[in-house]
């Protein structure tokens, strides 16, 4: 297929758009084979079936590459409770927030998971999504676990979308072991993480590091546990406070560590080091009405590379728009339309620690996105409207 008459944002530098005017791409299979301006086009793909995209922005496809779109239930009840003042975690602390989702996860058949799923799914591919990273952590038993992890795999039998499974087992602690993170962490998390990479239903493995969840500790025996089975790691880590998971990811070579409002300045640089991305999530931002703003510059200047995503979630962040966490991301958090861009392709594809997408480039994946505005910044500045032309996946219309 040859796609010509396009405005290219190429996403392929290392900052900026990559911009290519009266562009070209060749695809083949589900690969990139050519891109660049339709004058330089190699004679030999001259021949292809030729698509005119008539002018359009055409970006690489967005990549959600945080998100807990697999739940039961939903928290509308409590988004009334913070309205009148009480707050995410005094909510978690009597016995709401995630575990509340956990009874009506374990609660509801795979099948009514994957239809509820499926609601949020539809609305991201509609945006241009292509790639949808999806966490457990709703189950936080075995069975449980390994039911949210097989749904999530399920998405991408019954829709055109490639998804991530990472096991979030280290999220809360059940009621069943109330007081006993320990006993919760060595008699169920890492059983149960051993179970699902058996069954290779996982992809990554992540944690709650928070005063409310898991303490760094605790996350280094799931870390340990993870690295032994040779699997990468992420971190929800300094989201509501500072207790030092940022420095733990880094030290365990994370892909990134995720939300981060409270990561100060060595934080940034001992990411640097590590090559971890920095996943801004400013949905949770929003919702929780939080004002610690995450510490953009000292990531700039530490060379963090920042990924923005949904965190789509039924309690901090129940947003399933990847387009209105790319206008969040510059409103709230000052990252500029390219950045924030580069968020949701390019530097989303390494926090997932996947190489051949979130870019335009030649043996890339044919993951793309057609939109009916010119200007990229356009993508970031809308509130509420979707421009999205068309979707290639896998260098399928
Ligand atoms: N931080 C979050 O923002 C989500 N999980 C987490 O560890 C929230 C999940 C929820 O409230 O259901
Ligand atoms: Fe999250």
């Amino acid at each position: 297929m040859l796609l010509t008459n396009a405005r290219i944002a190429t996403m392929s530098e290392p900052a900026g758009y990559g911009l290519i005017d009266n562009g070209a791409i060749v695809t083949r299979g589900d690969r990139i084979v050519w891109v660049g301006a339709r004058s330089d086009l190699p004679a030999e793909h001259a021949g292809e079936e030729v698509s005119d995209l008539g002018g359009r922005l055409v970006t690489p496809a967005l990549i959600d590459c945080h998100t807990h779109l697999v739940f039961g239930g939903n928290r509308a009840g409590e988004f009334e409770q913070r309205l009148e003042g009480v707050s995410y975690e005094q909510i978690a602390r009597s016995g709401g927030g995630i575990v509340s989702t956990v009874r009506a996860t374990r609660d509801a058949t795979p099948e009514a998971l994957l239809q509820s799923a499926l609601t949020r799914v539809d609305a991201m591919i509609a945006e241009g999504v292509s790639t949808i990273e999806v966490k457990s952590g709703y189950g936080l038993d075995r069975e449980s676990e390994l039911k949210m992890l097989r749904v999530a795999r399920q998405i991408a039998d019954v829709r055109p979308v490639t998804v991530r499974t990472t096991y979030l087992g280290a999220h809360a602690v059940p009621p069943e072991f109330s007081g006993d993170a320990d006993g919760y962490i060595d008699q169920v998390c890492i059983p149960t993480l051993h179970a699902a990479h058996a069954e290779g239903l996982v992809d990554a493995v992540d944690g709650f590091c928070e005063g409310i969840a898991f303490d760094t500790g605790q996350m280094a025996r799931v870390f340990d546990a993870a690295r032994a089975l040779g699997l990468p790691v992420k971190l929800h880590a300094e989201q509501l406070s500072n207790i030092g998971g940022t420095q733990l990811a880094a030290r365990y070579g994370a892909l990134s560590a995720d939300h981060v409002e409270y990561a100060n300045a060595a934080d940034a640089d001992a990411m640097g080091q590590a090559g971890s991305v920095a996943v801004l999530l400013p949905g949770a931002f929003y919702t929780l009405h939080e004002t610690q703003m995450p510490p953009v510059a000292a990531f700039r200047a530490a060379g963090v590379p920042m990924a923005i995503a949904t965190d789509c979630n039924p309690g901090s962040s129940p947003l399933a728009s990847p387009l209105l966490a790319l206008n969040m991301a510059c409103t709230l958090f000052r990252l500029t339309p390219a950045e924030a861009l580069a968020g949701l392709t390019r530097n989303a594809a390494r926090a997932l620690g996947l190489t051949d997408q979130g870019r335009i480039a030649p043996d890339m994946r044919a993951d793309l996105a057609v939109w009916d505005v010119t200007e990229p910044a356009e993508l970031a500045y809308r509130i509420g409207f979707n421009p999205l032309h068309s979707r290639i996946f896998g260098g399928t219309l």
